[in-house]
């Protein structure tokens, strides 16, 4: 018996914890945490350790799945990619190359070669129609930044171990662990913070808890965020003045920003956003009072309806605050890999014009709330679509009516490590390498690390039959006849024109793929830069000046007004369902593991204030009935003090009734909460294309 133990880094999330994981035979027995990591210093959690039963599940895919009628059946790879490449090729000649399209999951997050293929794929067959999980999660970010800062990969963070005074917004971070922000063991970070002297408030509808008592929570209304900021941004304008000496000539337009706050005195959103005026001002006057202040957002706010606006605001507070890149407050801390200029145009010729409203395609992605409407066009219709590590059934909205578009499609094909809720409508499940069986560098969570690093790690076991997506994409390409530039090495290394982009982008630090891997855990720390350069080196725009309103903003800005009218229209006891997770999922993707389906993790319960369920006459662990114009379930009322009243809470990821591919998550199904989120026209955030998934409005009644 051989064993051994390799040290590799966690592809979970952002915060790619070290692990170390024992191989004994050539299988991976268990995982634990690298105790020296430098950066993660043996901090991981319950998901990472289970990770292990996730790759050893005997319900992943070990061969390519093929439907035949209502069943699968295994086949080898060759004969699946000739049949799949066949019906391609059918599908192009009669509809174009444009009928093809591919979603990219989550998990592409943390997966270097995937989604650049994926891309490349679409690119080489001559397609432009790709979605991603990026609009139902952060694409409001990428898309602010693109027009702020010229990439949208740029991204201030708080810097969190000097700051007095941290304003984090729509996030969980004991759950979820951040995003956007990566650092290890983030309570323990914020507890430092705090117990150094730092205010900490939490803007989010459930108060938040942290176990350890830092941090109070302010609990404002779904949905309304953006108007809680201007009117703090307003506040400060009117009282204390925009300080933006620091970066005063480097800043135009703050006259824009300043017009439009002006229409949201505290006074005037304190009913929207259910939040006192004096406690606002109190906001206001602390964070900017502060000597250095701090600020984070993240998918509470993302999901929202402006998510877009949410983040410019954001930044904006930053900016007139004298925060903006200086210690203490935000600032783009150093990265391995350069990133990308802004891919579409930063004037409103961007907006592309559909039938279910304009978009515009930051990161060429489109907007997945009207996925199931380009499937169903009949113009112009997708007929084939590639998901790779995503479960769109389940993440996003639309519920019925995407999963009869998906059904509907001459070719589905999936390429994940289970066959999920959206592979039980593929013609082909095909089996990838997880993230123990691949070479991996943490590409993407370059730019957010409180502690800058580059890792790279080499397989930990071998993937048997399975494979990553280059290798698939790249075979599909060459059935096709189309020249592959993902054709990749026979020991299983990436192709050329992946490895190449990692080594140009790492050369900027001096470092290569190669050195990488000469050093211990394939892990370098980055020379720790200091705030003060952004002006001179980090931004992108042409004339490396921050327009502090642009342009493109324009529709974004207007848009904002018809919601407020929205708003005050709507009656006061309108409840509004939000998102929430919990340690014992990970979206869809850990819907599988029996370790997690303790008792309160095995269904997926409707969460509403105790006031709020007398109210209705609703009975704990009794069912309710949720609904709205979009759909309708049923679930058992749980009852959650630390609500606010009027706020009904649902994880996303479950609704796996149908998943006969895992098990586990079909035994404790639970409801697909999105089957109550909207889609189509009006369902997304035109800048962005983000979709609407939170502060949705319901009603609940007894079932
Ligand atoms: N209502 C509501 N909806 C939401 C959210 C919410 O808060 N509320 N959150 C949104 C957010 S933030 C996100 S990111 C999206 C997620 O949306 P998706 O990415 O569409 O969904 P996941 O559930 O993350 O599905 C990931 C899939 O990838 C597979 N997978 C895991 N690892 C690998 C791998 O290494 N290779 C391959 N090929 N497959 C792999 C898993 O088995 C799983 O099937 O959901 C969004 N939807
Ligand atoms: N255990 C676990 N960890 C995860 C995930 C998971 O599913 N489970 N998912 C991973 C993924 S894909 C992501 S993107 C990250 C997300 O990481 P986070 O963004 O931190 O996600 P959440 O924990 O859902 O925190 C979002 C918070 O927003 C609040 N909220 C809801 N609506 C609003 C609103 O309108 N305004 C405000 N201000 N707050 C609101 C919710 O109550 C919730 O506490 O987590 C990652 N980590
Ligand atoms: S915090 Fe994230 S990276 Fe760390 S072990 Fe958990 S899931 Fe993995
Ligand atoms: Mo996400």
């Amino acid at each position: 018996m051989s064993t051994t133990t390799v040290k590799t880094f966690c592809r979970l999330c952002e915060v790619n914890c070290g692990l170390v994981a024992t191989v004994v035979d050539g299988r991976l027995e268990a995982l634990r945490a690298d105790k020296g990591h430098p950066v993660t210093a043996g901090f991981v959690c319950k998901k990472g350790l289970l990770a292990a039963d996730v790759h050893n599940d005997p319900d992943r895919l070990d061969l390519p799945q093929r439907r035949v009628g209502n069943k699968f059946e295994d086949v080898a790879w060759d004969p699946a990619l000739s049949d799949i490449a066949a019906r391609l090729q059918t599908i192009i000649a009669q509809h174009g190359p444009s009928s093809v399209a591919a979603y990219i999951g989550n998990p592409n997050a943390f997966n270097a070669s995937a989604g650049i293929s994926v891309g490349l794929f679409l690119a080489m067959i001559g397609s432009n129609r790709l979605f991603t999980a990026g609009t139902q999660d952060c694409a409001n970010k990428f898309a602010i930044s693109e027009v702020l800062y010229g990439s949208a990969e740029i991204h201030p963070i708080p810097d969190i171990d000097r700051t007095d005074f941290l304003l984090m917004i729509g996030t969980n971070p004991r759950v979820s662990k951040g995003s956007f922000h990566a650092m290890g063991d983030p309570i323990a970070v914020l507890k430092a913070a705090h117990d150094r002297g730092a205010t900490i408030r939490f803007i989010n509808p459930l108060k938040v808890e942290t176990g350890s008592g830092i941090g109070e929570t302010i609990q404002i209304r779904p949905d309304t965020d953006p108007y809680l900021l201007a009117a703090i941004i307003h506040e400060i304008d009117r009282t204390i003045g925009f300080a933006v000496s620091t970066n005063g000539s480097h800043l135009r337009n703050v006259e824009g920003l300043r017009e439009f706050v002006a229409q949201y005195s505290p006074e005037r959103v304190a009913d929207i956003v259910g939040i006192d005026a004096k406690e606002i001002i109190a906001l206001a006057q602390g964070f900017a009072a502060a000597p250095r202040a701090a600020a984070h957002m993240s998918t509470g706010a993302n999901l929202g309806r402006q998510g877009a606006l949410a983040y410019w605001l954001l930044q904006m507070l930053l900016v007139v605050t004298d925060n903006f890149d200086r210690p203490g407050g935000n600032w783009v801390p150093a990265r391995a890999t350069a990133p990308m200029g802004a891919l579409a145009a930063l004037d409103e010729s961007s907006f592309q014009p559909t039938k279910w409203g304009p978009y515009r395609p930051s990161r060429t992605m489109l907007p997945g709330a009207i996925l199931a409407d380009m499937i169903l066009d009949d113009e112009q219709p997708i007929r084939a679509l590639i998901v790779a590590s995503g479960n769109p059934v389940l993440s996003i909205g639309g519920g019925e009516r995407l999963q009869k578009a998906l059904e509907s499609l001459d070719l589905l094909v999936c390429i994940d490590l289970y066959r999920n809720a959206t592979g039980e409508s593929a013609h082909y499940n095909l089996p990838a390498a997880g993230q123990f069986e691949r070479e991996d560098l943490n590409f993407f969570t370059q730019g957010v690390q409180r502690i800058p690093s580059a890792q790279w790690t080499d397989r930990v076991v071998d993937p048997n039959e399975r494979k990553e997506e280059w290798w698939i994409l790249a075979r599909l390409l060459q059935e096709l006849g189309i020249p592959s530039m993902l054709d990749g090495h026979d020991d299983g290394s990436h192709p050329d024109v992946l490895s190449d982009y990692f080594d140009a982008g790492l050369d900027a630090i001096g470092y290569s793929i190669a050195g990488l891997r000469q050093a211990e855990r394939g892990l370098a720390l980055l020379a720790r830069n200091e705030p003060g350069t952004f002006f001179t080196e980090q931004i992108m725009t042409e004339d490396r000046v921050l327009d502090c309103c642009p342009a493109i903003l324009e529709s974004t800005l207007a848009r904002a007004a018809v919601i407020f009218n929205d708003f005050e229209q709507e009656p006061v006891d309108q409840l509004k369902l939000i998102n929430r997770r919990t340690t014992n999922t990970l979206n869809s993707f850990f819907q599988n593991v029996a370790a997690l389906k303790e008792r309160g993790a095995d269904h997926n319960p409707i969460f509403m204030h105790p006031t709020d369920i007398a109210k209705l006459g609703l009975q704990i662990d009794q069912p309710a009935r949720i609904y709205n114009d979009c759909g309708s379930v049923v679930a058992l009322v749980a009852a959650d003090p630390n609500l606010r009243a009027g706020v009904v809470a649902m994880t996303h990821g479950f609704g796996n009734q149908s998943a006969s591919g895992m098990k586990t998550a079909q035994r404790f199904p639970g409801v697909n909460v999105n089957m109550l989120s909207p889609s189509g026209a009006g369902s997304f955030d035109p800048i962005s294309g983000m979709s609407h998934l939170t502060g949705i409005p319901v009603s609940v009644a007894p079932a």
